[in-house]
């Protein structure tokens, strides 16, 4: 089975405003509409999109909880949360307007999660997993749980054998990888972060990772926007270069990348294909109004326009 792990899911509220977003005058929407929010969440939209059985998993706050609910049975994955009583939902807002240059994302806290439910959640989902079973954790916690215990519920993870993936990114990121999980996919500006370097540029890029001491990590893919993506694996580095398109909404692009690895990896792709696969699966939910989803066919014809490029 394929879990993927939202610790702070939310529902997004996403608003079309005419002309360009302006401080100090009054912008009026012209459109707006609620999708799914949190990153594990797209990931399995991604999946389901795909006939891919899944679960989304993660705690969710009660209030606000059918709402997301019915937003994920809509798009057929299955959710089974751990409620947490009297808290609710973070609702985050995805805001764009006329300029077409990229959306601006709001985002709230979350909920606390009391060192019991988070105690009783690691035991209810460890005593599920399978060694063959391939878990997702995608997007941070609430800034509210330490990276200490995200990083020990990781490591409880990690130890039932199964193939762990993560993305996050800061302190979050930084515990992620003390356990070796079997990926990561931090973008340009996160992998600077983890390995302390400033990285403006691909070259940046391939010299700080093989100078790293991050080669026990199977995958490490680092997203670069529009220049592509980077996958360092077993000593081979390759380039994937997505195609051009007509961005609606560029939220969640991310995300569904990492759900197209997921597929891939599911599936046994070879390294080249995974990467090829999983672009245009981006590049179809850029295209998307939504925060969540693409369209298989469409991601099909965008395939033959994504190019590879081995570097070693
Ligand atoms: O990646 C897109 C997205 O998941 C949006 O749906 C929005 O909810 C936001 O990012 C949440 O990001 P965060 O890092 O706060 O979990």
């Amino acid at each position: 089975m394929i879990y993927s792990v939202t610790l702070n899911p939310a529902i997004d509220r996403i608003i079309h405003v005419h002309d360009a977003l302006t401080r100090g005058k009054n912008n009026h929407v012209s459109e707006s509409y609620n999708d799914i929010g949190g990153k594990g969440t797209h990931v399995s939209v991604v999946l389901s999109c795909l006939d891919t059985p899944n679960i989304a998993t993660g705690f969710i706050g009660e209030n606000g909880k059918e709402e997301l609910y019915s937003l994920l049975m809509e798009r057929k994955v299955n959710p089974e949360f751990f409620v947490l009583p009297n808290r609710a939902v973070r609702q985050n807002y995805v805001i764009m307007d006329e300029t077409h240059s990229g959306s601006f994302m709001i985002t709230q806290t979350g909920p606390s999660i009391t060192p019991d439910e988070l105690g009783q959640f690691t035991t209810d989902f460890t005593g599920k997993l399978e060694p063959d079973d391939i878990v997702v954790f995608a997007g941070n916690p609430s800034r509210l749980m330490s990276p200490n215990d995200y990083g020990s519920l990781l490591k409880k993870v990690k130890e039932t054998g199964v193939r762990l993936i993560v993305d996050a990114s800061g302190d979050y990121l930084k515990k992620a990888i003390e356990i070796s999980p079997t990926l990561i996919k931090p973008n340009q500006y996160e992998f600077g972060e983890l390995t302390q370097k400033k990285i403006t540029s691909i070259e940046d890029t391939i010299e700080v990772m093989e100078k790293s001491n991050l080669s026990k990590i199977d995958y490490i893919i680092v997203s670069l926007g529009k220049k592509g993506s980077l996958l360092f694996h077993n000593g081979s580095i390759d380039h994937v270069i997505p195609p051009k398109v007509k961005t609606v909404n560029d939220t969640g692009c991310g995300d569904a990348f990492v759900g197209g690895i997921v597929y891939a990896l599911y599936k046994n792709f070879s390294v080249e294909d995974m990467l090829t696969f999983a672009t245009s699966v981006s590049a179809s939910k850029a295209m998307q109004p939504t925060s969540s989803g693409f369209v298989p066919e469409e991601a099909r014809l965008l395939r033959e326009q994504v190019t590879l490029e081995k570097i070693k």
